[in-house]
């Protein structure tokens, strides 16, 4: 099948243009680089250095036997868009290109805006050069578990029926998002799904939980086919930045009380998952959800999964609560279904432990450039517009 990823230069698109063509289909990617650039504005970089796109590409030939189809520019430029889907034709799209990060949106109304601007109109202009070009074509899109936020009830695959003064409807599950960047993320689908029943296009949202995990066997042992591996407050997520500081012997933050929930994958799971998508494709008009995240933990469990696998490496780290920079809940119910993907075959990992060891392995060979960006690593971004340093509590 011929595959476009957009954001093949991230963090998971890199591995998962890798993943594709190790399973045949033709893959081509568009990037214009911008993660680079943002982790670089938070004054860090990758633990695990990356390779320019050029050698990327190189390697990508030595070992897969295909070139990857790569196209530099930016998704909000429709003109750019729509000439990359005629030259390639795709008939599946996996749409990776937005910006990631909740604290980066919360930033200040500059970084709120840009990350709704280039997500949302990124998506929109998706949808257009689809419609126009490849209308057939499946859109795999990433969403995010965060969409639905903390709601104090079980959460359903994407819909639910809606029962009310007696009447009956199968409704999307309302979200209840916590950051700029999350609140993006709802509009998309909320636009994506209009698409699907206005226009008949067919696509999957798949609401993923944390991914973490620096390796896919698809990278064998050359350093050019790695992915990033960020640590920063912004592009760090909780797991990396516990794994981070536990190499150079900072305690483990979990923010606040520490109880708060979230559903966390492998990257290798994460790379099944969207090769399950794209395989599986919906029919025409169809928008399906699958809800994926392998296994839920409070961010206190999780910092003492991170300990118990760094003393493996003699790294004696302490767990120090920090004050909490965001506003959310720290005590909440969490029980969303994920049963759509497993019922197309998927087969969890499930083993946080064996891929954390191969996180310490990679983050210990690369300290020093963890200990050169340290700065980078402790929050100041408040969900209430300000800065300040968070306190250990
Ligand atoms: N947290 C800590 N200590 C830290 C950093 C974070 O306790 O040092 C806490 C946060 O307060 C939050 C939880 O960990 O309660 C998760 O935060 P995170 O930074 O690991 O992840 P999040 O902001 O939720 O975003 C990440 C990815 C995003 C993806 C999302 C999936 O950056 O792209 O959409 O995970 S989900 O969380 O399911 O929405």
């Amino acid at each position: 099948m011929r595959v476009l990823i957009t954001g093949v230069d991230g963090y998971l698109g890199w591995p998962l243009s890798l993943y594709l063509a190790a399973r045949g289909h033709e893959v081509a990617g568009i990037d214009d680089y911008s993660r680079r650039a943002w982790v670089g504005e938070m004054g860090s970089q990758s633990a695990i250095p990356i390779a320019k796109m050029a050698d990327r590409l190189l390697a990508y030939r030595e070992h897969l036997g295909q070139n990857l189809r790569f196209y530099r520019g930016d998704l909000t430029d429709y003109n750019f868009v729509l000439n990359a889907y005629k030259s390639f034709q795709p008939e599946a799209i996996v749409f990776l290109g937005q910006m990631p990060s909740a604290p980066y949106s919360m930033l200040d109304v500059h970084h709120a805006v840009y990350t709704q601007t280039n997500n949302v109109m990124g998506a929109l202009v998706t949808l257009f050069a689809m419609k126009e070009v490849v209308p057939d074509c499946h859109l795999v899109k990433l969403g995010t578990m965060g969409e639905y936020g903390t709601p104090d009830v079980d959460i359903p695959e994407g819909f639910f029926e809606l029962e009310y003064r007696g009447r009956k409807d199968t409704m999307m599950f309302p979200r209840k998002a916590g950051s700029w960047y999350h609140q993006s993320k709802v509009h998309d689908t909320h636009n994506v799904e209009m698409a699907c029943r206005l226009w008949g296009m067919r696509s999957t949202d798949i609401m993923q939980g944390v991914v973490y995990g620096t390796y896919i066997d698809e990278m064998g042992d050359d350093e050019r086919l790695r992915t990033r591996f960020d640590f920063d407050q912004c592009f760090g997520t909780a797991i990396n930045r516990f794994c981070a500081q536990a190499v150079i012997g900072l305690p483990l933050t979990p923010y606040g009380k520490g109880t708060q929930k979230r559903g966390f994958l492998a990257l290798r799971d994460s790379m099944q998952c969207l090769g399950l998508a794209v395989e599986n494709p919906p029919k025409a008009g169809e928008c399906r959800v699958f809800n994926q995240f392998e296994e839920v933990y409070n961010v206190t469990e999780l910092a003492e999964r991170v300990q118990g696998v760094a003393s493996g490496y003699g790294l004696d780290v302490a767990i120090n609560p920090m004050e909490n920079p965001r506003m959310e809940s720290e005590s909440h119910h969490y029980n969303p279904d994920h049963q759509h993907l497993l019922d197309l075959g998927y087969e969890p990992t499930r083993d946080m432990e064996t891929e954390l060891k191969q996180v310490f392995q990679d983050l210990i060979a690369h300290k020093d450039r963890i200990e050169a960006r340290k700065e980078a690593q402790f929050p100041d971004i408040r969900w209430d517009g300000s800065r300040r340093k968070s306190d250990y509590l």
